[in-house]
């Protein structure tokens, strides 16, 4: 039985590879926006048609059109910034965008709030800073990450570079990027082809992440293709291949779930690209293309099985997978403050709340981090828990990094209580058309709470794993929070519990669609049990577990949710 093709399938097919009408519809004066057929393409040009959500009723009774702007996201591999374009960056935050630097939970930046006309200049701002925004979103491989910090053995920097080798080598060749956005030559309607990709490119989209254990700061285990780096007697001998992962899902809906990916075994670096193009290659080949929400690879591992996924890889790719090899990961967060480096060179990690750069108040984030880039001579990392690394800091440089972090109020890293320095938050409102509950904006008025009920139970250095968003598509990986925060509605969320510290185990529902109040009447009494109970260095999802304090989840009628 053959399927219909969803829309968006038409849509791409008849794009002429990602043209559309996009310079049309930039260059429409009268209206903010453009076509939703041309915004499906936009996105695989990094790019997101969004409007203000604050402003939507204000703006209907004046019978405006919606505060249309653009999301715009660099393509940045593992999460690298030279300081010439965190400088350019953030001149384009201010003079283009809304003032903010925005790192996502896959070590990039995001622009918001961006209106038409200028979306070409800052896109052409980015190009000219040696950056580029292309496929950072769409049906396309996006930007590899890889575990940051990857310069503190020389196996670190070999596993950072197959990153950013894998990110380039999956990039769309459509010349259309170069057309619309850097005034490139016209197409002339000659033979273009994408060699990987084909005319309609992915089912869905498609993440790729190295991990270097101990460190699982990617979440391996939640990227459609992972690979966990083996690395023996100092010196990188190849990749664990772990398929399959993602969080997105939708409420009320079982047939979308997240899944973390499995392991299928081990290859060698000589291996590494063939072996990528091949798990890509059967995803584009066999992943559904008749409804969106099943297109996912989880879906086409869990549809056709795993093991007949995998044959068809080895059949096409002539040679067996080896088995997979040991791996540990410790923890899946970020190492503030300093670590030292395999040559003697430094990295400072600061703690970002909700990776949001911005000059609040004494927190002078933005203007920091701008400083620090005049001065620094290393460079800058991105990590997928939304914070960032001073990189590559000679032992004499310290002191002035550091003077610079203090007077910026960046030091907080040094006195945060854990939960807060393990808290990641999805955008979610004003900007994400998605959201359903606040995130990113709710952080910081539920980290004083959640502190305050630590503190009470003698907890406040225990380091809890937090996760907010504002919706199940699971933009902070939440499924893998100790403690979840998944957005029903407005002010409503389901509560999360037990995931493990490593990015190794999905936590469950406990509580349903409630409130703040009822969501911290339902952690008291299990922090109380947690700080009584706990065995030494036992973290709160394991006990939660082992404790079978989670009892059997408590569903709230359906006639009675909001
Ligand atoms: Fe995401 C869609 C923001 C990481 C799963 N995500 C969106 C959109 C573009 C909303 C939309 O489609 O209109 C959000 C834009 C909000 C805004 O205003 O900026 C958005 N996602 C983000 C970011 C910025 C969250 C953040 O706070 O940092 C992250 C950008 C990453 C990047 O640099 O590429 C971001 N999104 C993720 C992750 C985490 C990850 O990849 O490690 C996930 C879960 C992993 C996964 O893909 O399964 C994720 N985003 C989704 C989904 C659900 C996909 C699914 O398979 O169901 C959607 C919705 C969709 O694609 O239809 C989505
Ligand atoms: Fe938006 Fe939902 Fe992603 Fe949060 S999780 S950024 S609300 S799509």
């Amino acid at each position: 039985m053959t399927t219909a093709l969803t829309d968006f399938e038409r849509i791409k097919a008849a794009s002429r590879l990602l043209r559309g009408s996009i310079v049309d519809g930039l260059a429409d004066p009268l209206t903010g926006a453009i076509s939703d057929d041309d915004n499906k393409l936009l996105k695989f040009h990094g790019s997101y048609l969004q409007d203000h959500r604050d402003l939507r009723d204000e703006r209907r009774l004046q019978k405006l059109e919606p505060a249309y702007s653009f999301m715009l996201r660099a393509r940045l591999p593992g999460g690298v910034v030279t300081p010439a374009q965190w400088l350019e960056f953030d001149r384009l935050a201010r003079e283009y965008a809304n003032g903010t630097l925005r790192i996502t939970t896959r070590q990039t930046f995001q622009w918001h709030g961006i209106i038409k006309r200028q979306l070409k200049p800052t896109i052409a701002a980015i190009h000219h800073a040696l950056a580029t925004t292309i496929a950072a979103c769409g049906d396309v491989v996006r930007t590899v990450v890889s575990t940051a910090n990857p310069i503190e053995s020389p196996a670190h920097a070999i596993t950072y570079d197959w990153a950013a080798r894998l990110s380039r080598h999956l990039e769309p060749q459509t010349r259309a990027y170069h057309e619309i956005w850097l005034d490139g030559e016209k197409w002339t309607g000659e033979a273009e082809t994408e060699p990987l990709y084909g005319p309609t490119y992915l089912p869905r989209k498609f993440k790729i992440g190295l991990a270097i254990p101990p460190l699982n700061d990617i979440d391996v285990f939640a990227q459609d293709l992972g690979l966990i780096a083996i690395i023996e007697q100092g010196a990188l001998v190849g990749f664990n291949v772990a398929i399959g992962g993602g969080m997105g899902a939708s409420h009320g809906d079982p047939s979308t779930y997240p899944r973390l990916a499995s392991v299928i075994g081990f290859v060698t670096p000589e291996q590494l690209i063939a072996v990528t193009e091949g798990i890509v290659g059967v995803q584009r080949d066999w992943g559904n293309r008749g409804v969106r929400k099943h297109a996912r690879l989880k879906y086409t591992l869990d549809h056709r099985g795993l093991e007949a996924f995998k044959a068809e890889l080895e059949s096409r790719l002539g040679f067996a997978l080896q088995p997979a090899r040991a791996f540990a990961f410790e923890h899946n967060g970020d190492r503030y403050g300093w670590v030292e480096g395999h040559d003697g060179r430094w990295h400072l990690t600061l703690q970002i709340e909700s990776g949001r750069l911005a000059d609040v108040g004494e927190l002078r984030a933005l203007s920091g981090l701008r400083e620090l880039a005049k001065v620094h001579a290393g460079d800058f990392r991105l990590t997928c828990n939304q914070n960032v690394i001073v990189a590559n800091v000679a032992a004499a440089e310290r002191a002035c990094i550091d003077a610079i972090v203090a007077a910026h109020g960046l030091d907080g890293y040094r006195r945060q209580s854990a939960i807060r320095r393990h808290a990641v938050a999805c955008v979610a409102l004003p900007t994400c058309g998605l959201a359903m509950a606040e995130s990113e904006r709710y952080l910081p008025q539920l980290l004083p709470k959640l502190e305050s009920l630590l503190h009470r139970h003698g907890l406040s250095e225990a380091p809890i794993l937090l996760r907010l968003s504002g919706c199940p598509n699971g933009c902070s990986r939440p499924y893998l929070g100790e403690i979840a925060l998944v957005g029903r509605g407005p002010g409503r969320y389901d509560l999360r519990l037990a995931a493990d510290f490593r990015g190794q185990r999905l936590n469950q529902v406990y509580r349903e669609n409630i409130d703040e109040a009822a969501i911290l009447d339902a952690l008291d009494p299990l922090f109380a049990r947690y700080a009584a109970e706990r065995v030494a260095g036992e973290h709160f999802g394991d006990f939660l577990l082992r404790a079978g304090a989670l009892g059997e989840p408590r569903r709230i009628p359906l006639e009675l949710r909001a």
